[in-house]
């Protein structure tokens, strides 16, 4: 029976069936037990024999099944623990990782060079009314931008701002200069999209103001922009240009050199100039001049990175973005 008993407990494959291995040999009906029981009937001297050889049995038997018991134990935490592991030798499930637009990449340059400069940032609402839109800048009521062929209008009357211009108003409107001021943001007209032109774009727009603040200061401002993205050789043309909240205005351009290419060209930007009094007049200023100017942000990235279409930058085509990973 030993020999027999020994070998199942050895071969119990979980602690239950170890347990009714157990109950069959020492369990109040197991045979262990039964043999036990079976002295009472021998005769005293075969008794002693006997009782000692049953209960070495017994304690060889439980000996061997908490032996056992704690095996399957540490079986069954070796096996959660192996599949707990992690194989750090096996190659990883490469994550692919994001980047910034081409678009953020460039206003963050630009922002970095104002604020070198500075400037103080300040974003404005992209839903605008006509007042700041316009009528604050100096717009005439008959002047063409404000046709529903040129601008989105909302059933309310508001406008999709066309310009970042309308955050001048606003910012003068609550604060006192001297100021260094420049609003990146979208703007949205109501065109025929092309390869230069889209419904959605961006500019940036500077304002500066205070005393005695000239065209000078105005080009200086440009130039250093210029210099700051394209380096000590760039140059800047201000041609005269109307704008209704600038006198007199101008549009600027930047001579910039192709570091691929070689080639030289102009590039053109936006418009500026120094703001018209009838703005200062709108927002109570008295005694201060200023400049302003804005250009369109896409302009500035599609040339000097060869962007043949403007719609490009909204496309979200991989293999044109990933073209522009930190580039700037
Ligand atoms: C002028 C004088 C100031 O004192 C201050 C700002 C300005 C700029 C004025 N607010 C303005 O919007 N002028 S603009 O109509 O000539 O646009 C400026 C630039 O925005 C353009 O040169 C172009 O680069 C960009 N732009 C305009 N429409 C666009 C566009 N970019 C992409 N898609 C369009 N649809």
């Amino acid at each position: 029976m030993l020999e027999q008993a020994l070998r199942e407990i050895e071969a119990a494959p979980d602690p239950q069936q170890l347990q009714d291995i157990r109950v069959r040999y020492l369990g109040k009906r197991g045979m262990v037990t039964q043999e036990l029981k079976r002295l009472g009937a021998l005769r005293p001297d075969e008794r002693r024999e006997a009782g000692q050889r049953i209960n070495r049995l017994k304690s060889v038997l439980e000996e061997a099944i908490h032996e056992r018991r704690e095996a399957l134990e540490r079986e069954a935490v070796r096996r959660q623990l192996e599949s707990e592991s992690v194989d750090v030798t096996l190659p990883g499930a490469r994550l692919k990782q994001g980047g910034l637009h081409l678009m953020t990449l460039v206003t963050h340059r630009l922002i970095e060079i104002f604020v070198s400069l500075g400037y103080e940032v300040a974003v404005g609402p992209e839903l605008e009314t006509d007042y700041y839109n316009f009528t604050a800048l100096n717009f005439p009521q008959e002047h063409p931008a404000r046709d529903t062929q040129d601008t989105f209008f909302t059933t309310d009357g508001r406008v999709m701002r066309t310009h970042t211009s309308p955050m001048q108003v606003r910012y003068m409107e609550s604060h006192r200069p001297p100021f260094r001021l420049i609003v990146p943001g979208r703007a949205y007209r109501n065109e025929a999209v092309d390869v230069t032109h889209e419904a959605q774009f961006h500019q940036l727009e500077a304002l500066v103001v205070g005393e005695r603040i000239t065209m000078a200061d105005l080009k200086g401002a440009i130039t250093e922009m210029a210099t700051a993205l394209f380096g000590r050789d760039t140059r800047t043309r201000l041609q005269p240009a109307y704008f209704p909240f600038v006198e007199p205005g101008a549009e600027f351009a930047i001579w910039w050199t192709n570091p691929r290419t070689g080639e030289q060209q102009w590039l053109e930007l936006g418009g500026c100039g120094m703001v018209h009094p009838n703005v200062f007049r709108a927002v109570g200023y008295e005694g201060v001049t200023g400049f302003a100017f804005g250009f369109g942000i896409e302009r500035l990235a599609l040339i000097p990175f060869g962007i043949p279409d403007i719609r490009h930058f909204y496309q979200s085509d991989l293999r044109v973005l990933n073209q522009f990973r930190g580039a700037v």
